[in-house]
């Protein structure tokens, strides 16, 4: 989609710190690390956030949760980790391109629930 960023890191057009690739998925650094480790993880395919998930599209979902804990291994999070996914303004989404936020390498201190 034109003019989103992370339809660009997708496709290379913007470059990025990253730690996992396939044909589906792409999964980076962020830019403003909330702990030792925070990765995106997103598809390449542009879905606006988790409103935009349904039947036709949720296989892409289920294979993001397999890169995730793929990524947990290989990243060193068995201790623990998050995965968030912010939706919309009161979700606090910044970026409008679907994506799960990898977050972990330490003990976490903010609980939302
Ligand atoms: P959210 O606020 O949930 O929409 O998360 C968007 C995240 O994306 C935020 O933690 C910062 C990160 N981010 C924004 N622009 C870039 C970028 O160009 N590169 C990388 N690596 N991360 C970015």
């Amino acid at each position: 989609m034109k003019d989103c960023i992370f339809c660009k890191i997708a496709s290379g057009e913007i470059p990025s710190n990253k730690v996992y690739e396939d044909d589906q998925v792409i999964a980076f650094h962020d830019l403003s690390p909330a702990a030792k480790v925070h990765v995106l993880v997103i598809p390449k395919k542009h879905i606006a956030n988790v409103m935009e998930i349904n039947e036709e599209n949720s296989g892409i979902v289920a294979h993001i949760f397999e890169v995730i804990a793929y990524l947990a291994k290989e990243l060193k999070l068995e201790q623990g980790f998050r995965v968030v996914s912010n939706c919309n303004e009161f979700g606090g989404q910044s970026v409008f391109h679907l994506h799960f936020h990898l977050i972990g390498g330490e003990q976490l201190d903010v609980k939302m629930c």
